[in-house]
């Protein structure tokens, strides 16, 4: 097993952004404000956002914004709550949130919770646990959860939790990692997790290690390092990172990286891409991987951006 190969990583991140007319970008053209999160964010973890030129990343953002309030995920776009978390995600990163009318956003944000406190996507309805975390995320950072029923918004994820102590994407469906991510979450940003059987939880969580010290979203399914987010910041959240080998772990995510152009992937020996290379990078971070900055397992920033917004005067 190597190390962390940082330098190729940021170089790697660099290229993804200036390679515009590439496959992957063509791919990420119409979430790449996504892409600016995932990217910058690594960047940050690796000590490294000063690479990068915020204004006109900044003025970027101000230009996917819609009248409605919320933003798009390119110029041009419609908008839509997970494009808009990530722009509230990179202008918290760069300390820039003042250039935000924020009535405005957080408006957006609480126009799309639902009688049953569920929250939709966008204006065409889709409703999904995602969204709950999203909203409750956003308007946090924004110091606005006011602006929404937090108690019918708690109530709907509750209603959504298993009895194998996991939370699928509305009721009934069934637990998946990234959906436990959303509502473990959220109710951590609410001060509501003791709705959360933290043992049956960490033991479903826990049992996501396979062999390889890769974890997977779901039993019988494939290891994959964005897991490595989507589990161990939940597991973090309740307190039982103790039950996994970090060890094992640190060794799966390092062997998925591309030592030679820099990224990480999915699993050993695929092709990288940026989404994997941020859900690496943060997991080592989780892991307390040297040379990786904390992260906050609830808002997935950097500690130091969420200590800023939080206990700054
Ligand atoms: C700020 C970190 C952050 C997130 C924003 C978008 C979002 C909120 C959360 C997404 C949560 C989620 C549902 C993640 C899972 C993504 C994923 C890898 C889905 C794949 O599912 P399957 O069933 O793959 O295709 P498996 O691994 O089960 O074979
Ligand atoms: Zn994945």
């Amino acid at each position: 097993m190597g190390e962390l190969a940082a330098d190729k990583h940021v170089k790697y991140i660099l290229a993804v952004e200036k390679r515009k007319d590439s496959f992957e970008s063509a791919v990420l053209e119409h979430l790449r404000m996504n892409g600016a999160y995932w990217g910058l964010t690594t960047l940050d973890l690796l000590g490294k956002r000063d690479v990068v030129d915020s204004n006109e990343i900044i003025e970027w953002i101000l230009k996917c914004q819609h009248e409605s309030g919320g933003f798009a995920g390119n110029i041009g776009h419609d908008p839509h709550i997970l494009y808009t978390l990530s722009a509230i995600q990179v202008l918290a990163l760069f300390d820039k949130l003042n250039v935000l009318d924020v009535d405005k956003v957080s408006t957006y944000i609480a126009g799309l919770q639902n009688e049953d406190g569920s929250f939709s996507g966008d204006i065409w309805g889709e409703v999904d646990t995602r969204f709950s975390y999203i909203a409750i995320c956003g308007l946090s950072i924004l110091k606005c959860l006011d602006k929404i029923n937090v108690e019918r918004a708690v109530n709907y994820i509750i209603s959504c939790r298993n009895v194998d102590g996991g939370f699928g994407c509305t009721p009934g469906g069934e637990s998946h990692a990234g959906q436990i991510f959303c509502c473990v979450a959220a109710l951590a940003i609410t001060g509501a997790l003791h709705y959360v059987d933290k043992d049956l939880l960490g033991w479903w969580l826990c049992e996501r290690q396979v062999k390889s010290g890769g974890l997977n979203g779901r039993p019988e399914k494939l290891p994959d390092v964005c897991y490595s987010w989507w589990v161990l910041s939940s597991l973090t959240m309740i307190d039982r990172v103790h039950w996994i080998s970090k060890e094992k772990l640190i060794k799966f995510i390092l062997n998925c990286q591309d030592t030679e152009n820099g990224g990480i992937s999915d699993r050993p020996d695929d092709a990288v891409d940026i989404f994997h290379t941020y859900f690496g990078v943060a997991g080592l971070s989780l892991l307390e991987y040297p040379g990786v900055k904390p992260i906050d397992p609830a808002y997935a920033l950097p500690v130091d951006v969420i200590d800023r917004i939080f206990f700054s005067k």
